[in-house]
């Protein structure tokens, strides 16, 4: 685990009813998100809001997870519309138990932003207008909506380890993802949450964690940052 900077973010009172302490858990689709999000699911204090992926893929009886693997150029407008929906309710959402004064989040809008919007466009799969249309909502929404964080957790894989994993995983719409799009999604990861070419939303701290070991030494890493999260929200 490596720790980027550690400044402590504008807290508030962690009581039911305020502000929970905010954590984001980024990295690459296949970089184990999900797992590291279920070591939290037995935690009183810890509201868990994962990323709403079955919603996409029936959105009235439409998939578009699917839509935009088959044909991205034709729906990823659509797609990313949807995620930049569904990501902002999240960030809205609060802890619903009282006690839970720590609130992890399956991504963001911003990595749904400067990721996946970013890399769609660059590699042509995204026409300039509708890149546009997208961008100009994400400005409006970050400029007039408090999205709330204090913490991100970027768990950094090889490319070609999430890519492997997704293969093993086998969720029917990657079956035709390739290495190229993992590498592109990789490289963009890096440039926001590793080297900072990108700007971190608020200068939020980042924890990078090496999340190309097996899961269960991986497991072993996130002990450090479940401690960490715990101090810091007390
Ligand atoms: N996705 C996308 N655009 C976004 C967010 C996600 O195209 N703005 C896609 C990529 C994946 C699927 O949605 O096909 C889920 O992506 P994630 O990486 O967020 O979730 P995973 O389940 O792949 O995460 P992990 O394997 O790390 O648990």
């Amino acid at each position: 685990v490596e720790f980027i900077s550690r400044t402590r973010a504008n807290m508030a009172v962690n009581e039911y009813g305020s502000r929970p302490y905010t954590v984001f858990v980024e990295g690459n689709v296949g970089s184990g998100k999900t797992t590291f999000l279920e070591q939290f699911a037995d935690c009183p204090n810890v509201y868990l809001a994962k990323e709403p992926v079955h919603k996409w893929q029936d959105v009235r009886g439409h998939n578009f997870l699917g839509l935009m693997y088959e044909d991205p150029k034709r729906w990823s407008f659509a797609f990313q519309s949807i995620v930049q929906r569904t990501m902002l309710e999240l960030h809205q959402t609060r802890p619903k138990l009282p006690g839970q004064n720590i609130k992890i989040m399956e991504r963001s809008i911003y990595s749904a932003r400067n990721i996946f919007v970013e890399n769609l466009y660059k590699d042509n799969l995204m026409a300039a207008p509708e890149y546009s249309v997208l961008d100009a909502w994400y400005n409006w929404l970050i400029e007039n909506v408090q999205i709330e964080s204090d913490l991100i957790i970027y768990l950094r894989t090889d490319p070609e380890i999430a890519y492997q994993r997704i293969k093993t995983r086998n969720r029917s719409e990657e079956k035709n993802i390739s290495l190229e799009y993992i590498q592109h999604l990789h490289e963009l990861h890096d440039k926001w949450l590793n080297v900072h070419i990108t700007d971190v939303p608020k200068n939020i701290p980042v924890v990078i964690v090496d999340a190309n070991q097996s899961m269960d030494l991986v497991r072993k890493q996130f002990k450090g940052i479940r401690d960490l999260i715990t101090k810091n929200a007390s």
